[in-house]
């Protein structure tokens, strides 16, 4: 959760082909035919101008075309055109994000519609398991590792004709012992759809109220994905993944979102107690294209301009409430140290704070975080400022705050606005399942 922001990148065939998904065509390994080396140091450049800490190459789609020189299928950059046989996506790409200390990423399509074991018994642990075992191994330490929902359907599965395969996905891959092999592996790997969830869209929102934790008897239904399980029994992080054009692979011609959307949906997503990971589509050439560079360069300038300096930092908070005894003072909530928190007595479920900036300042967003190590607790809050300390104006309420949830005027994130003159912020905590832990309040 801490990582917050992180990029996305889809590449291979379709990319040559103009299209979403590979699994209706033949498959051939001609179709991927770079004709230079591609600039995977570029694109990480473009993701790290964004503000990004850390990014996921995408290493095999559900066509099943291997990005990487792979002993598992022959359907792979060793048999491609152009300069293919060169290649090495996870390679070029993880050495571009460690040079900017980004943490790297692999995605891994569960799904093959050209593998001819797919939906057979041999599949998992001959094919996959391999190809998870060699992303595993050979590209250093993994951050996140990606699986994708998209399981069975149309596919030439190593045959002449267009066929139908389908499997349990609940079942079939022997998602327990995939993990335990994965953490073998990368003990600080987190793995999709176990470790952390899917949003439940693909438009780029959290839902305002949105619990980490998440129902053991849910996690296949993509129903409850956007706002999670108050008393779901697993910590299971929602992850919200969206698109800088309209499209996952890169198309000629594609329109990218402005910097003003992509920050939209960084408020609601990192925003909203959920990470952001953010797709941006190489081209045939091998470069990220100008028109996402662009975009993903003002987004960087704009989380610089509106959240990078915090009002809030060292300036004095009072509490009505302090649990007692221990360290648990108001003003750890503005120490800058995201390991000390306020707290109240176990039998309060509710406190009020104020933050004096010593003057009156603009404001646009106040930031709540958290102490999430120890779970996340609270249902309800609001957030009021003044001049004064004596006369106060609503500001936002909110239900679930967890790791990070950044409140706008009215929770209204469609224009940055004028901003809000005040030098006292009150935080009432309304409801909470257990006493709040509150680690950081800023003030931007
Ligand atoms: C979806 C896939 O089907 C898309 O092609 C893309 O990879 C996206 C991230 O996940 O389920």
């Amino acid at each position: 959760m801490e990582t917050e922001f992180y990029g996305f990148s889809h590449y291979g065939p379709n990319t040559f082909v103009g299209t979403e998904w590979g699994n209706n065509r033949k498959p051939n390994p001609k179709e991927y035919a770079p004709q230079t080396i591609p600039d995977c140091d570029q694109w990480v450049e473009a993701m790290h101008s964004a503000g990004m800490k850390g990014a996921v190459v995408i290493c095999k789609h559900h066509d099943g075309f291997c990005l990487w020189p792979t002993e598992s299928t022959d359907f792979s950059v060793l048999n491609g055109a152009g300069v293919s046989a060169q290649v090495d996506i996870p390679l070029l790409f993880s050495e571009a994000c460690r040079k900017r200390n980004m943490k790297f990423g692999v995605y891994l399509s569960p799904w093959d519609a050209s593998n001819e074991h797919y939906a057979t018994s041999t599949y998992v642990t001959d094919v996959f398991l391999k190809q998870i075992t060699e992303l595993c191994t050979n590209y250093g330490e993994l951050f996140e590792i990606w699986f994708d929902g998209a399981n069975g359907g149309q596919g030439y599965y190593g045959g002449n004709s267009l066929v139908n395969r389908t499997i349990d996905k609940k079942t079939y891959y022997d998602w327990d012992n995939l993990t335990q092999r994965i953490h073998e592996m990368q003990p600080n790997c987190v793995v999709w759809g176990r470790e952390f969830r899917w949003c439940g869209n693909e438009d780029g929102y959290s839902g305002k109220t949105c619990w980490s934790n998440f129902d053991v008897n849910n996690v296949n239904s993509e129903t409850t994905n956007n706002v999670g399980a108050e008393d779901g029994l697993l910590f299971m992080p929602s992850e919200v993944d969206v698109r800088t054009t309209s499209k996952w692979f890169w198309t000629a011609a594609e329109q990218a979102k402005s910097a003003e959307r992509l920050f939209q949906i960084y408020l609601e997503s990192v925003g909203r107690n959920a990470t952001l990971i953010m797709n941006c589509a190489p081209n045939t050439d091998g470069v990220m294209p100008d028109n996402v560079c662009t975009s993903l360069r003002g987004l960087g300038e704009l989380l610089t301009a509106r959240l990078s300096v915090d009002m809030a930092l060292d300036k004095t908070v009072t509490a009505e409430q302090t649990r007692n005894p221990g360290n648990f003072a108001a003003s750890n909530m503005t120490d800058g140290d995201k390991n000390t928190y306020w707290a109240t007595n176990d039998d309060e479920i509710t406190g009020t704070f104020v933050i004096d900036l010593g003057e009156v300042k603009t404001i646009h967003y106040v930031t709540l975080q958290e102490y999430i190590a120890l779970g996340q607790r609270v249902k309800g809050f609001s957030i009021e400022t003044s001049s004064d300390n004596s006369s106060w104006n609503p500001f936002a309420t909110g239900t679930t705050i967890g790791y990070k949830r950044i409140m706008a005027k009215n929770d209204d994130t469609t224009s940055y606005g004028s901003g809000t003159q005040a030098r006292y912020i009150r935080v009432k905590i309304t409801d909470s399942k257990a006493c709040p832990l509150i680690s950081t309040v800023s003030v931007y």
